[in-house]
């Protein structure tokens, strides 16, 4: 049995991160905790028109922002970055109660912030170019890097705040302005983390108006920000039929995209692995977050050698998990976001069963109002339609090999890329699989799951997933635009290639 008083809770917290309790008194826009499935508010939902306005609120404070320093604007992330610290707790339990997700977890998520931010503050010292060798005498040739516009985000629910900062925090050292549009599943969070914002730009002191700003709204909204000619950039995170609207239509107006979109991450166990690495990596990245990360574990390819000894600890594993209210310690998974969820979950594990798979677990746990089931562990004949499909619920589809090639083959044989990962002590297989013939996933683990990225590295993957590169390494580009310069410092104006135009 699950108490209730979620809705009071949500308020207190509220109220602590200095959300204008006005907001949450709205209408349209209903918000629900998956954990009870309590309504926590009401929200007015921004209208089309007042979209464009924040857009040209965030043109104009560009304009100015883009003058300041970087190594200043870097002051202004770091006192965000001294807010999320201070508000870690409060922020974290806020996602809990609007996104389900565990406790560790949901201030896993904060601290991904915090970790962004540091990233970023150390960024704005660098956002360096290259100085490149010309053929001409008496040149230089050299790059800059200078601040592209407005940066428009958009966000799922099941990291309603970590996307964000992963996108803001880079977009503002860079000179950039932000606007948000968060999951209508999760508008608390967002508006919790713009009060946050505000908070750090109020002692920042002189941060332009709109700088940041959030809309809250469903998809009309979201199509406000893609089709508006002042957002030169939108980096949207969610479904490959969101990206198929989305990519099109920045690419009609030649803005870029940065695409965060499914993903059917595999991970193989090879005769060498270290089972108990393995049943540790695999229980996290396919039952964490309720199996409803971009980057959760989804296929599993276990060579024949060690199947029967991993199966029966893997399904142990599923059988002992606490499943329950997220607030609760002991929980591991909590509940899935909503009906819908759940519904798409129990449709593939019945195509599962009709494509020759046998399945545990996957039941409902009743409790309370929430969405709450069993993780199911489905071992499939082979990799059938149902496995090629993202399910966002905690499924793992498990399917024996024979070659380290053809497991390779089969965790490349479908039509998203983002992440991937091998349990092998043996090198060879490591390094094949992390090769230009290996994984075709941006990211390839070794000896660890395919879920819980750092923020240093860069975030994203191919093919269906978008291709798009958010976070670490030099990720920050993408939110800068590029000019080339050549100096003449002689007396005499040689052309390029030798061409000779006397006039
Ligand atoms: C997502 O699910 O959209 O690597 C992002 C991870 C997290 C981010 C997931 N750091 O699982």
């Amino acid at each position: 049995m699950i108490d209730g008083g979620v809705a009071a809770e949500a308020l207190a917290v509220l109220e602590r991160l200095g959300v204008d309790q006005g907001a949450c008194a709205g209408s349209t826009l209903v918000v629900q905790s998956p954990i009870t499935g309590e309504t926590i508010a009401h929200l007015a939902e921004s209208d089309p028109g007042a979209a464009a306005a924040a857009i040209d609120r965030a043109h104009a404070a560009f304009l100015q922002w883009r003058t300041v320093p970087a190594p200043r604007r870097g002051e202004l992330v770091r006192l965000l970055g001294e807010e999320l610290r201070a508000a870690k707790d409060d922020l974290a339990r806020l996602v809990t109660i609007e996104a389900g997700k565990i406790v560790s977890e949901g201030l896993g998520e904060v601290q991904e912030m915090i970790d962004i931010c540091d990233y970023a503050v150390g960024l704005s010292r660098q956002l360096f170019g290259l100085t490149i060798a010309t053929e001409r005498s008496e040149h230089r040739m050299m790059e800059t890097w200078h601040p592209l516009g407005v940066t428009g985000i958009v966000s799922a629910f099941n990291f309603p705040v970590a996307v964000w900062s992963w996108n803001a925090a880079l977009a503002l050292v860079c000179g950039n302005s932000v606007v948000w549009k968060p999951s209508e599943k999760t508008p608390l969070t967002a508006l919790a983390v713009q009060s946050l914002f505000d908070r750090a730009a109020a002692k920042f002191g002189g941060a332009p108006e709109g700088l940041s700003s959030v809309l809250i709204g469903g998809r009309e909204i979201g199509e406000v920000l893609v089709d508006h000619p002042k957002v030169p950039l939108v980096s949207a995170t969610g479904s490959t039929t969101m990206g198929r609207t989305v990519g099109p239509r920045l690419a009609g107006r030649f803005a870029r995209a940065i695409l965060e979109l499914g993903g059917n991450n595999a991970t193989i166990i090879a005769p060498s692995a270290d089972l108990d690495l393995a049943i540790r990596g695999v229980a996290f990245a396919a039952m964490g977050t309720a199996g409803q990360r971009c980057t959760t574990l989804r296929r599993l390819f276990v060579h024949s050698s060690v199947r029967d000894r991993f199966l029966p600890r893997l399904k142990a594993a599923y059988g002992s998990v606490r499943v329950g209210d997220p607030r609760e310690t002991d929980t591991l998974v909590g509940p899935l976001i909503d009906e819908t969820a759940y519904e798409g979950m129990q449709r593939a594990l019945e195509q599962a069963r009709a494509q020759g798979g046998s399945v545990t677990g996957g039941e409902r746990i009743d409790l309370a109002g929430g969405h709450y089931v069993r993780p199911a562990l489905v071992e499939m004949p082979g990799q059938t339609d149902v496995v090629r499909h993202e399910t966002f619920a905690p499924i793992l589809y498990v399917m024996a090999y024979e070659d380290l090639d053809e497991a390779i083959a089969l965790q490349n044989d479908v039509p998203q890329g983002l992440s991937s990962a091998i349990f092998t002590l043996d090198m060879r297989e490591a390094e094949r699989f992390l090769s230009s013939a290996g994984s075709d996933c941006g990211i390839a683990n070794v000896n660890l799951g395919p879920s819980g990225a750092e923020i240093g590295g860069a975030f994203g993957g191919e093919k269906e997933t978008g291709g798009g590169r958010e976070a670490g390494s030099d990720s920050w580009k993408a939110y800068m635009r590029r000019a080339t310069n050549t100096i003449n410092y002689g007396r005499t104006l040689p052309l390029a290639q030798g061409v000779s135009f006397e006039v």
